[in-house]
């Protein structure tokens, strides 16, 4: 029971949680710019306005991936660096923004670390939120002509590519919820349709891929994982109702899982969804959802908890509650190593695709410690935990490739701010140092022995 040879291990960050130099080189607004900056919004008032300074400081942080031992890092670029709107409404690239990640991919490609790049993690231009953002019918082509700027420069050395990160974060908290920017509250049509535009974004930003790539790409796609697992693994009734838990759209919200890939990965959305919307559902076309479906290359899912699922004795699926007091990170996250093993294989099972976990992790209660470490047992109990349930989904025949730990280093947790701290490495926020911790040193035996030991 082992991992494959060439199984990647790699960790991830996306770029308004860590760079800082928020209006450097040309930069202009993003929404979490103008979103953080409002009254009451995010925790103590926080901004990414610093962030972990990797913009000026990415050679070190790219050191300590060495260090680790690192073989892939899963980094984010950010639009309102790569585009300017203020200059031509049209978007003219700004090389200077341009420039940092080519630099980054240089630095990353020196040290053996495979470049993993998303185009999409939540930080829009305020200019084009201006213009409707997602809710406008523009924005798939705006999204197409970004990502083409961007392959142009950066596809001669990078081959994996997603164009989103967690649509059901940047729709749903960002336009239903109004927990995150730009912090709409829109009546659930409007979700809905501005989902869609996201979705045939992505589809059009693959088209561009192909269309602009200098080498062949591998482009995935990096969603939440909403996952079920069975109650008793052992019983083939749970594990059925565990996978009609994972994939049935069984609530008024975005937390599902087949709303968000059915479309992706099928050219559809899913029956049960449609249903459950009914006329709040999106208007479409069939050409539409063609271009959604663009063939990928692998299958990315961001898992960090499940809900365990029975069937009853009467025969539906039915989720079982946690007990009181049961285990959870300091998001109040429940922890539950099982998604890790059973969301890969259904994943796997309905899409077909070669699986890479893009986002596990937790956040946790660190501090530095009197002996000048960072002592963070749970963490590594966690990461043993939820890996061995991985290793296990290796072992029933999922072809899993590679695994992303959120995130390399403490960061901006969007409205938590500067709380929530989900690093293999601390950081001091008011020196900007650097501190590895024990989960860092942990890690690395991991990569070391390919996950012999967990
Ligand atoms: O920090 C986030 C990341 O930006 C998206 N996925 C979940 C992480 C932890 O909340």
């Amino acid at each position: 029971m082992a991992f494959r040879k060439d199984f990647l291990w790699g960790a991830a960050a996306s770029s308004y949680q860590i760079e800082g130099a928020e209006a450097e080189d040309g930069r202009e607004a993003s929404v979490w710019d103008t979103f953080s900056r409002m009254k009451g919004k995010t925790y103590e008032g926080a901004t990414g306005e610093t962030a972990c300074d990797h913009y000026h400081r990415y050679k070190e942080d790219v050191a300590l991936m060495r260090a680790l031992g690192l073989q892939a890092y899963r980094f984010s670029i950010a639009w309102p660096r790569v585009l300017s709107y203020g200059k031509h409404p049209g978007g003219s690239v700004n090389s200077k923004g341009l420039d940092f990640y080519s630099r980054l991919v240089d630095e990353l490609l020196a040290n053996d670390i495979e470049p993993f790049a998303t185009l999409f993690h939540w930080d829009m231009p305020q200019a084009l939120e201006d213009r409707g953002g997602w809710r406008s019918a523009e924005s798939p082509a705006w999204f197409a002509d970004y990502t083409a700027a961007v392959v142009r420069t950066l596809s001669d050395r990078v081959r994996f590519w997603m164009p989103h990160n967690e649509p059901q974060c940047f729709i749903g908290m960002g336009l239903a919820d109004g927990a995150h920017a730009p912090g709409h509250k829109l009546p659930w049509k409007e979700v809905l349709q501005a989902g869609h535009h996201a979705l045939l974004a992505h589809g059009k930003s693959v088209q561009s891929i192909r269309a602009h790539a200098k080498k062949p790409a591998q482009i995935g796609y990096a969603p939440v994982g909403c996952v079920a697992y069975p109650a008793n693994p052992d019983s083939p009734h749970d594990i059925e109702a565990a996978r009609w838990g994972t994939f049935a759209v069984r609530e008024k919200n975005q937390w599902n899982s087949s709303w968000w890939m059915d479309p992706v990965f099928f050219g559809r959305y899913p029956e049960d969804g449609l249903k459950l919307y009914g006329a709040d559902a999106p208007n479409f076309s069939a050409a539409e959802m063609q271009t959604i479906a663009q063939p990928l290359d692998w299958f990315g899912v961001n898992i960090y908890q499940g809900r365990p699922v029975r069937l009853t004795p009467q025969g539906a699926p039915e989720i079982v509650p946690f007990p009181p007091g049961y285990p959870h990170t300091t998001m109040r996250w429940p922890v539950t190593p099982e998604a890790l093993r059973w969301g890969p294989r259904f994943y796997w099972e309905r899409y077909k695709l070669p699986v890479y976990v893009t986002e596990n992790g937790m956040a946790n209660c660190d501090w530095l410690s009197a002996d000048g470490n960072v002592h963070d047992p749970q963490r590594i109990e966690f990461l043993a935990r939820y890996i061995g349930a991985l290793k296990q989904a290796a072992a029933d025949g999922v072809d899993v490739r590679g695994y992303f730990q959120w995130s390399i280093l403490d960061n901006y947790e969007w409205a938590e701010g500067y709380r929530e701290r989900f690093g293999l490495v601390f950081v001091d926020y008011a020196t900007q140092q650097r501190i590895p911790k024990d989960s860092y040193h942990w890690y690395k035996q991991v990569i070391a022995n390919n996950g012999a030991k967990v």
